[in-house]
């Protein structure tokens, strides 16, 4: 009924509703918008950091590593940012002259057992085939050492366990060659350290040669495996010949040549067949070249040799004292530019490499 105030009440309490309903329609809108707005913020700042860190890796393993990061934060990270390349590899000082590791004077004696693992174990820091380069300098020569061989087990250990500690203390970057004669024909010294030469210079970019005996260790680590000026002899005094020199111009043993030195004289000469003459041959290459003998003084010189007998199949060449008369006719056509061989195996052990060797026969 018009005028009815019941009528104009329930009207009013139905438009208060209305207007209440759509004050919560409106906050429930508001609070919606207001959450999506400040995750978008976070966001936005996010991605404005990680920009800021691609410039200074650093600060973002800063942040990472911080504790109490807002886990919110965490999630929304831009994925990592790729890493910077590695620094290159320092370039090393060079070795000194002389190395500070060097002890001096060494107690040697073979009554010791010796095993290939107790060697291994004591020279952890040795590469395959028997190399090792110092870490902490660039050593001043690459040394190769050739060592003739054949069926003498027993003295390599000895070698090895006295060499490798004291090649190592020299800081050398040096490999260790064994080259073994294969077969049972009669023993070529010099020619195999012919192969010894050629086979080490495939491998490594060697400028130091030394030549040395399986049954001669230095008895001083100041006598150190590497080229001098002047071809070096080194093992100059021996015990067996009550620690002297035999003769003057004796250059057997253990010597070393530079690569220029050695191909000076056109290397070794391949046919001294059996015991004898042939280190006297490479003196006499020496000196008709015009180089002269370097040598330790006799303190630093001792070593030591381990007693053996005649070897089978080396026995005194009866033609040494011909070939010896004749060096400087024949040398410049027997040598390295006349070595023929055939390499029947390279082994690449943990302490040394060894080549076996056909080297055909006198
Ligand atoms: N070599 C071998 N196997 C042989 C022969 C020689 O490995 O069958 C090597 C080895 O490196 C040796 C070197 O060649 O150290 C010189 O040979 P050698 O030891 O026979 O020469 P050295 O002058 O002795 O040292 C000669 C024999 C001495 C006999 C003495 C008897 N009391
Ligand atoms: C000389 C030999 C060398 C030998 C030296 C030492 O007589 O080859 O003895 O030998 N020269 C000749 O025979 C022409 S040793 O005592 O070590 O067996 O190296």
């Amino acid at each position: 009924m018009p005028g009815d105030p019941s009528v104009n009440f329930n009207l009013l309490h139905r438009i208060c509703k209305l207007v209440v309903l759509l004050c919560f329609l409106h906050i429930f809108v508001t609070v919606v918008f207001y959450v999506r707005s400040l995750d978008f913020r976070v966001a936005f700042a996010q991605n404005q950091q990680s920009k800021h860190n691609a410039v200074k890796p650093a600060q973002v393993r800063n942040t990472e590593d911080t504790p109490g990061v807002d886990p919110v934060i965490e999630k929304l990270k831009a994925p990592e940012e790729p890493k910077a390349p590695e620094e290159p590899a320092k370039k090393l000082e060079k070795c000194p002259e002389t190395s500070p590791l060097l002890v001096g004077p060494l107690r040697v004696e073979f009554n010791i057992p010796m095993s290939l693992d107790l060697i291994k174990k004591e020279n952890p820091n040795l590469q395959q085939g028997g190399r090792f380069k110092p870490k902490d300098c660039e050593a001043l020569q690459k040394v190769a050492i050739i060592i003739p061989f054949r069926n003498r087990d027993e003295h390599l250990k000895y070698w090895l366990y006295y060499l490798h500690p004291i090649l190592q203390r020299q800081q050398l970057d040096y490999g260790v060659y064994v080259i073994n004669q294969d077969g049972e024909e009669t023993f070529n010294r010099a020619k195999l350290l012919n192969v010894g030469y050629t086979e080490a210079l495939k491998e490594y970019d060697y400028n130091c040669f030394i030549f040395s005996d399986v049954d001669l260790i230095p008895m001083d680590d100041r006598n150190t495996y590497k080229c001098f000026s002047q071809p070096r002899h080194l093992s100059v005094s021996m015990d067996k010949f009550g620690f002297r020199l035999p003769y003057n111009q004796y250059f057997g043993g253990v010597s070393s040549l530079s690569k220029e030195q050695y191909l000076k004289i056109n290397g070794f000469p391949n046919n001294y067949w059996g015991w004898g003459g042939e280190d006297d041959d490479i003196y006499n290459r020496v000196t008709s070249r015009g180089m002269s003998i370097s040598r330790p003084s006799g303190e630093v010189g001792k070593c030591r040799m381990i007693r053996h007998n005649r070897d089978q199949k080396n026995e005194p060449n009866p033609q040494r004292f011909n070939r010896i008369a004749h060096t400087r006719e024949t040398m410049h056509k027997d040598g390295i530019n006349s070595l023929s061989y055939r390499v029947v195996s390279v082994e690449k052990l943990d302490l040394f490499t060894k080549i076996t060797v056909d080297v055909g026969k006198p």
